[in-house]
């Protein structure tokens, strides 16, 4: 296991929701009829073209990350979900935003440790004044789906050479 001395790379990433109204329809198979949005978390290469998430496609980031841990608000079942293969991202019905951890556990060969994030899951549409402010459900529709995604660097200082190595394959 041999370190390449004084090299730096990074992979660049976003990570965040996006977040759609119910429709009474969906309400009605929800697990709680509390629930009013349809959301899903998600690590995501930055690099890759849209609609490329498909398993073996430019965002398939199973190349360096061998398991992505959403944790969830207590009041979900199981608030610790572990997703070990790509897309990295979960998909929830609930009526709250909350704090997800977001945590990357990177491939044995890397030899890094795990990395974490914090985001704030967003349900109700952005506003011009930026103020907290839940517009009713119909308004809500109409505005159509919520996103909020954060870009960010992970970045490998001196790696091991076998690790270089698959980074530079991909
Ligand atoms: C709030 N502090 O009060 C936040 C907590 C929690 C949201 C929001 C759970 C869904 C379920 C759900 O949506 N939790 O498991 O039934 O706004």
């Amino acid at each position: 296991r041999v370190r390449v001395r004084g090299t730096s790379i990074f992979r660049p990433i976003i990570y965040g929701n996006t977040a759609t109204v119910l429709t009474s329809q969906e309400k009605l198979l929800a697990p709680s009829q509390e629930h009013t949005h349809r959301w899903t978390v998600a690590v995501r290469s930055a690099a890759s073209p849209p609609n490329s998430d498909q398993v073996g496609g430019a965002d398939d980031l199973s190349y360096f990350i061998k398991r992505v841990t959403f944790k969830l608000h207590d009041t979900y079942p199981n608030p610790s979900r572990n997703v070990d293969k790509a897309p990295f991202e979960l998909t929830e019905t609930g009526w709250g935003e909350f704090e997800i951890q977001i945590r990357i556990t990177f491939v044995p060969e890397s030899g890094e440790k795990a990395i974490t994030f914090y985001h704030h899951l967003k349900l109700h549409p952005w506003t011009a004044t930026g103020e907290p402010e839940i517009p009713p459900l119909e308004q809500a529709i109409k505005a159509g789906p919520v996103h909020s995604w954060q870009y960010d660097e992970v970045v490998f200082n001196d790696p091991y050479q076998n690790f270089l190595n698959i980074l530079l394959q991909h």
